[in-house]
């Protein structure tokens, strides 16, 4: 309870911020795409992980106001690297976004406002989304449609995690299938989830959707998806969550 109750001081107290993963081409890993990742400096408990605060903040609802700053943050991050590095910069950015964002009236204009006052391209933000998120309530697959039909790019975060996986895919306006790590880290072994990593890029390419494996923690996992069809990867072999100065010197760098 404590802890939720110092959440609710984490904006106004400026403990929030974001990081930025990279979303690499394969085989060269030039980055694609930056997601932003939540962390909370907590006063006392130093370095709170999403996986303990982002439930916290789902049942207590401050989840609205927590997106709503995400939102705003990575957007104008996004309209900073826009500026910098031109239409085809190398950093578009994906946001996580939660089910009770989605059930939230008003939170497609919301993000349209935000885009419009930023400045950003619609196709450069991507929202994504879990399976459990957009089945949580009637009224979230509408509002990824909604989304996607301004513009912006759907990913479906986790895949292979929740429940009713294939179907959704039928339903949803789905632009990238972000294939989970727990997965992606059997490709390497004779096990199941090898067989499953490598099936997915069938139905990916067959539904005309890209696919980005998750977690990829090393050169042979990365070749191994390579061959099999991948054509996106994120995980620690490529980069670590980074803030947005150290992808700014990156991207400098490649330039
Ligand atoms: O960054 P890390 O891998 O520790 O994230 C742990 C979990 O928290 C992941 O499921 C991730 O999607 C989620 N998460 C990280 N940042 C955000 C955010 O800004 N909003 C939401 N809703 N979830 C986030
Ligand atoms: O649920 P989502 O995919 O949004 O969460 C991403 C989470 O995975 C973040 O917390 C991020 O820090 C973590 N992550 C990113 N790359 C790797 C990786 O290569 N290995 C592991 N174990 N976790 C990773
Ligand atoms: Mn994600
Ligand atoms: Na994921």
């Amino acid at each position: 309870a404590r802890l939720g109750a110092d959440l609710r001081q984490a904006i106004a107290r400026d403990e929030l911020f974001l990081l930025y993963q990279p979303i690499v081409e394969l085989p060269g890993g030039t980055p694609a795409g930056m997601e932003a990742l939540l962390r909370w400096r907590h006063p006392e408990h130093g370095l709170i992980s999403p996986d303990v605060f982002i439930p916290l903040a789902e049942r207590n609802g401050y989840i609205v106001e927590v997106g709503r700053w995400v939102l705003e943050r990575a957007c104008e991050q996004a309209a900073a690297w826009q500026t910098a590095y031109g239409q085809n910069a190398p950093a578009k950015v994906s946001i996580n976004i939660s089910a009770r964002q989605l059930a939230e009236p008003g939170f497609v204009a919301e993000v349209a406002q935000t885009l419009d006052r930023t400045g950003v391209d619609r196709r450069r933000l991507m929202v994504e989304v879990t399976e459990t998120a957009v089945l949580s309530t009637g009224s979230a697959m509408d509002a990824v449609r909604e989304l996607h039909d301004l513009g912006l790019q759907v990913a479906l975060d986790d895949f292979g995690t929740g429940s009713s996986s294939l179907s959704l895919l039928v339903d949803c306006p789905v632009d990238y299938l972000k294939v989970d790590k727990s997965f992606v880290g059997g490709i390497t072994t004779a096990n199941a989830q090898a067989v499953i990593v490598q099936s997915l890029i069938g139905v990916t390419e067959g539904l005309r959707i890209e696919a980005v494996a998750e977690g990829v923690e090393s050169a042979e996992q990365a070749h191994r998806l390579h061959a099999a069809g991948y054509r996106f990867a994120q995980g620690y072999h490529y980069a670590r969550p980074m803030t947005a100065d150290d992808v700014t010197a990156m991207l400098d760098e490649a330039a």
